[in-house]
């Protein structure tokens, strides 16, 4: 994490060691039954997703767009559960000479494992990769309450724009 803007880390953890325990490694589809979908729900409402639609989607977004969409996990090496995790989507503009730009989704971590930084760790990991993977900018989506926690990542609310969103 040299040569970037990223948080401090006490003690010293980073991809190779993100903490006693514990691997940091990309989304695989056997995720499925370590807990990935429950470990979703503590950001938003996920449904009845069967293992059938789960490696469908797997198969969608990992193996037919192989550098689009990169998640990773943190695995609890004891329990086997998925206790952390974020996805960055890289999405392909023509604007800027036919441009990327990268988006950080559905970063969690179980509250359990609150206090060892993990999410520091997931955002530092995804922001880095954005840049390595070309991307000429990253955007994320927060509530109020967690600007601050983002601020510590380089991440700025641009003046003059606006995150805007039609649901349905
Ligand atoms: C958070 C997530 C966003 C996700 C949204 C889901 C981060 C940085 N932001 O804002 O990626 O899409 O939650 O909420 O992880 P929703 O289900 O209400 O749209």
């Amino acid at each position: 994490f040299e040569d970037q803007k990223c948080a401090t880390y006490k003690p010293e953890i980073g991809p190779t060691r993100p903490g006693d325990g514990l691997t940091l490694r990309p989304l695989c589809v056997s995720d499925f039954d370590k807990g990935y979908l429950t470990l979703l729900t503590h950001l938003t409402k996920v449904g009845d997703i069967s293992r059938e639609q789960f490696e469908e989607r797997f198969q969608a977004m990992v193996r037919t767009q192989p550098n689009l969409y990169y998640t990773v996990v943190i695995e609890d090496d004891v329990t086997h559960q998925v206790v952390g995790s974020a996805t960055l989507v890289k999405e392909m503009h023509f604007i800027r000479q036919c441009a990327s730009r990268g988006r950080i989704e559905d970063v969690v971590v179980n509250s359990t494992y609150q206090g060892k930084q993990l999410g520091k760790l997931l955002v530092d990991v995804l922001t880095l990769l954005s840049k390595k993977v070309g991307c000429y900018k990253v955007s994320l989506e927060c509530l109020d309450n967690m600007v601050p926690f983002y601020s510590k990542f380089g991440y700025v609310k641009e003046e003059g724009q606006n995150y805007m969103c039609r649901r349905y």
